[in-house]
C-alpha cells in the first residue's frame, strides 16, 4: 500500500491536514481565508488511496462562516475536468466525504474550480471577438490584472448614446466559483454570431463585463475576501485603493459610464436554489423598479426551470438596505434595475442531479439563459 500524500500547492489550493495515516480516517481542518476567519472553502489532492475504502473528515465544518451543511455533498475529480459529488454527512461538527478512489490520485473541493489560467483563457477567447474591446482597469493588490470587457456592435444603426448600457459583475467572493462559470456561459452565448437574441442585444446594448472580481482572492483559495482581507461586496459605499482596488476600480468605470440593467453573480452556501435579491430596501426604490424586478424574474422563470421566485433572501424593509452592497449601490446610484444573483454550493432542490449536484455546466446553462430575461427587458429599463 503506497503512502497517503494531500497537496494544495496549485491555484486556489486549501486545506489544513490534522491526520493523514489511516485512509479510513482521514481528519482535515477547513483554513479561514488568508486574512480574515471566514473558513469554507477546501481544495486538495490526495495520492495513494486507489482502491481503499476512504474517510475524509472535516474536523471544523460545524465552525465554518456558513455551517449549515445539510444536504451539500463534497466534489470529487481525477482529470480535474470532469467534478461529481460524493457521499457526505454532517452532524452539526463533523463533516465526513466517503469514496474508494479508482486512481492514485484524486482531487477534492467545495465547488468545481475555476483556475486564473481558465479566466485568463475565457478573456482570450472573448478578446477575439471583432465585438469586444479588452480594457485594463488597473492591478490588485498582489498585482494581477482587473478586466474589464466592453462588448457591443459598433455597427449597428443604434447610436452609442441610445444604446442600454448592461454591467455584470461576478466572484467578488472568490470561492463562489459558479458565478465565473455562469459568465462563461453568458460569454459564449453573447458571442455567438448565429445566435438570433444576441444580435439584437448587442445591437440595442453595450454589455460591460467583469469575469473575475476577485482575481487574488481566487487563487488564494479565499472564500469571501480579497489580499488584504475586504469583503469586497461590502465596499461599495467607499473603496481604496489600499483595501479594496477592485472595486474602486470597476466603481470609477461605472461612474463614467453610467448603468441601465446590473447584474451581480454570487453563490449561495445554503439555499439549494437559483434567485435573485433585489433593491426594495434601497431609499430610492420605486414603483417602476419594482415592475422592472417582477417583469425580469418573469421573463426568466418563463424560459428556465431552474430560476425561482419562491425561495430566496428575506425581503429587506423600506429604507432599510446596506447601501455597500454592490446591487443595493448601483441601484440607489444609477437608478436603474439591479440584481444579485444567486446560485446554490449544493443543488437545485426543484430539480436535483444525483450525480453532480449543482455543476459548472449548469452554472453556465443559467449564465447563457438570462439573455433572455435581458432582450425582454431591454427596451423597458430606460
Ligand atoms: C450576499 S448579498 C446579500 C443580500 N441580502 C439581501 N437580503 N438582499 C452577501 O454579500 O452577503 C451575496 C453573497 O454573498 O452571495
Ligand atoms: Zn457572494
Amino acid at each position: 500500500m503506497s503512502k497517503l500524500t494531500i497537496s494544495t500547492q496549485f491555484d486556489s489550493g486549501s486545506i489544513e491536514v490534522v491526520s493523514l495515516v489511516d485512509h479510513r480516517d482521514i481528519q482535515l481542518r477547513i483554513k479561514p481565508d488568508n486574512a480574515s476567519e471566514f473558513a469554507q472553502w477546501f481544495h486538495f489532492r490526495l495520492q495513494g488511496a486507489v482502491g481503499l475504502p476512504t474517510q475524509l473528515r472535516f474536523l471544523n465544518a460545524g465552525k465554518s462562516a456558513y455551517p449549515d451543511w445539510y444536504g451539500y455533498r463534497v466534489v470529487a475529480s481525477y482529470d480535474r475536468q470532469h467534478w461529481f459529488r460524493i457521499p457526505t454527512e454532517f452532524d452539526g461538527q463533523v463533516m465526513t466525504a466517503s469514496v474508494t478512489p479508482v486512481a492514485n490520485s484524486i482531487y477534492f473541493a467545495y465547488f468545481e474550480p475555476y483556475s486564473y489560467e481558465r479566466h485568463l483563457d475565457l478573456i482570450g477567447f472573448a478578446g477575439e471577438s471583432d465585438k469586444v474591446e479588452l480594457e485594463h482597469l488597473g492591478n490588485t493588490l498582489d498585482g494581477r490584472d482587473m478586466t474589464l470587457l466592453r462588448i457591443t456592435d459598433e455597427l449597428a444603426p443604434v447610436p452609442l448614446g441610445k444604446k442600454k448600457k448592461v454591467w455584470l459583475t461576478a466572484r467578488q467572493h472568490p470561492g463562489e466559483t459558479m458565478a465565473e462559470w455562469f459568465i462563461e456561459g453568458f460569454l459564449e452565448r453573447l458571442l455567438d454570431v448565429d445566435d438570433p437574441v444576441s444580435r439584437v442585444l448587442l445591437s440595442k446594448c453595450c454589455f460591460y463585463v467583469v469575469p473575475n472580481m476577485n482575481p487574488d482572492g481566487a487563487a488564494r483559495g479565499n472564500l469571501r475576501t480579497n489580499a488584504a482581507g475586504a469583503n469586497l461586496n461590502r465596499e461599495w459605499q467607499n473603496p481604496s485603493m489600499s483595501h479594496s482596488p477592485e472595486v474602486f476600480l470597476v466603481r470609477e468605470k461605472m461612474l463614467a459610464t453610467g448603468i441601465d440593467l446590473f447584474l451581480d453573480v454570487h453563490g449561495d452556501e445554503i439555499r439549494p436554489y437559483n434567485f435573485v435579491a433585489g433593491c426594495e430596501g434601497n431609499p430610492g426604490y420605486s414603483d417602476r423598479l419594482h415592475k422592472l424586478e417582477n417583469a425580469f424574474k418573469a421573463a426568466w422563470m418563463a424560459i428556465s426551470p431552474d430560476f425561482q421566485d419562491v425561495h430566496g433572501y428575506e425581503k429587506e424593509a423600506p429604507g432599510q438596505a446596506n447601501l455597500t452592497l454592490a446591487t443595493n449601490w448601483v441601484g440607489q446610484q444609477f437608478d436603474c434595475l439591479a440584481y444579485t444573483i444567486e446560485m446554490p454550493f449544493k443543488d437545485n432542490a426543484d430539480l436535483p442531479d444525483e450525480e453532480y449536484g449543482w455543476s459548472g455546466e449548469r452554472s453556465k446553462k443559467l449564465g447563457a439563459g438570462v439573455l433572455s430575461p435581458i432582450l425582454a427587458m431591454v427596451d423597458q429599463v430606460r
